[in-house]
């Protein structure tokens, strides 16, 4: 088991010096930092193989080849799909969500028909959504929460009907740290015949996620909040729903055979692959999550835990802070507001001791309206992150408050 030290070692962003300080790297959320292992397998594929990646008959296509075929049986182990095939690299959660709200809306959605997403959703799982409704004259039902940031249950279930098609609702969520009830949440959709997609995004940093476990039929999620490259991500959806979606783009690799009359698409994963991949992110995502494997998912949501424990416990003593975010079952982030002050204001500040968090609406516009607000601040936490960390925020929190009030 790594210690600690060891851990923060492999990052090695962990020793950067901001505004001439120790940087305090609470963004997490946002993106999370990579570690040497990863950075050396980017520069490795660009000095050494560099190559585009099927059907070619030369040596170094053939070496991408393998080594992005491997990252994709990674990343199908990391979720435990039961085929390869239903892995597919995407840009990210952003557009693995578009990818299946654009095929299986322009298939399966018709007028009247319906799509529940939640409250709490990030735009990436509401605006698609609204899209192709627009588009299929489907309608749009919103999963109410409550004041500590929970989903109704008891409303979800009213929600649901035989016209409901589709389920797309966040797993944990990035502005509140809520882990919500998606066994729970899938079962009740099956038992209405309605497909279920989940955002990903900010529960595969921190939690053992286990597809065919939680039974959905859809998963979307992003490398760079991993411990991965930027630009690439995975859609996880089972092979016969895929297989009966429109491809999303058309272009190389996505054929089987073209001809002016008439074009077949190539298997899975191929047809919603489109053109040249982002080679060198999935690559770099195949040792991210052989790194993640190796840290132990066990260890890292313990370590988060312990911290976000912590970080709370000290934070609601910091006077006027009001914790945005007060589920019972919570990741590690941590949002709050102070009273008389504005976030970015805050984040200014904190930024002047060398400490990164985030403020605004973190994309979620809705939430922010619900709880009246217009922004928060939010540190988020990763396993390399420390109590030390914690407490630099703490006292920078006092310090802009004295300066601000
Ligand atoms: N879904 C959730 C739950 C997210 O947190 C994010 C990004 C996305 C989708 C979109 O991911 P992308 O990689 O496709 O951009 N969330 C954040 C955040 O909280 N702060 O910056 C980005």
């Amino acid at each position: 088991m790594k210690t600690l030290a060891e851990i923060r070692n492999d990052f090695p962003i962990l020793n950067a010096k901001v505004r001439g300080k120790e940087l305090v790297y609470l963004d997490n959320g946002a993106t999370a930092q990579k570690p040497a292992v990863v950075i050396d397998a980017i520069n490795t594929y660009y000095k050494d193989y560099n190559s585009n990646i099927h059907r070619g008959v030369h040596h170094l296509s053939q070496v991408a080849t393998t080594a992005y075929e491997n990252a994709r049986e990674k990343l199908r182990g990391f979720i435990n799909s039961p085929k390869l095939e239903e892995v597919i690299f995407t840009k990210g959660t952003t557009e693995s969500i578009n990818i299946v709200a654009s095929c299986f809306g322009r298939k399966s959605l018709n007028k009247g028909d319906e799509v529940i997403i939640s409250a709490m959703e990030h735009h990436s799982n509401i605006v698609p959504w609204q899209m192709i409704c627009d588009e299929r004259e489907a309608v749009l039902k919103v999963i109410p929460i409550n004041n500590n940031g929970e989903l109704l249950m008891d409303e979800y279930k009213k929600l649901l009907s035989d016209k409901t098609k589709l389920v797309a609702v966040i797993h944990i969520s990035n502005t509140l740290g809520t882990i919500n009830p998606v066994k729970e949440i899938i079962d009740l959709a099956h038992q209405k015949g309605a497909l279920v997609l989940l955002d990903g995004a900010q529960a595969v940093p921190h939690i053992k996620v286990d597809v065919q476990d939680l039974g959905c039929d859809f998963y979307a999620f992003s490398g760079h909040k991993i411990f991965g490259p930027t630009g690439v991500g995975v859609l996880y959806g089972k092979s016969e729903y895929l297989n009966d979606m429109p491809p999303y783009q058309g272009g190389g690799d996505m054929i089987k055979e073209v001809t002016f009359e008439k074009t077949t698409y190539n298997c899975l994963p191929h047809k919603f692959e489109a053109g040249t991949p982002n080679i060198v992110g999935g690559i770099g995502l195949g040792v991210a999550v052989d790194y993640m494997q190796e840290v132990g998912i066990d260890l890292i949501h313990k370590r988060e835990e312990e911290l976000l424990a912590y970080a709370t416990e000290k934070i609601v003593k910091v006077e006027g802070v009001r914790i945005i975010g007060e589920a019972e079952r919570k990741a590690s982030v941590l949002s709050f507001v102070i009273d008389g002050l504005h976030p970015f204001d805050i984040g200014t500040l904190l930024d002047q001791l060398g400490i990164a968090v985030r403020t605004g609406h973190h994309c979620t516009q809705p939430l922010m309206s619900f709880f009246e607000i217009p922004g928060t601040i939010r540190a988020s936490f990763a396993f390399y992150n420390t109590k030390e960390e914690v407490d630099k925020l703490i006292s920078g929190l006092e310090r802009a408050l004295s300066m601000l009030r």
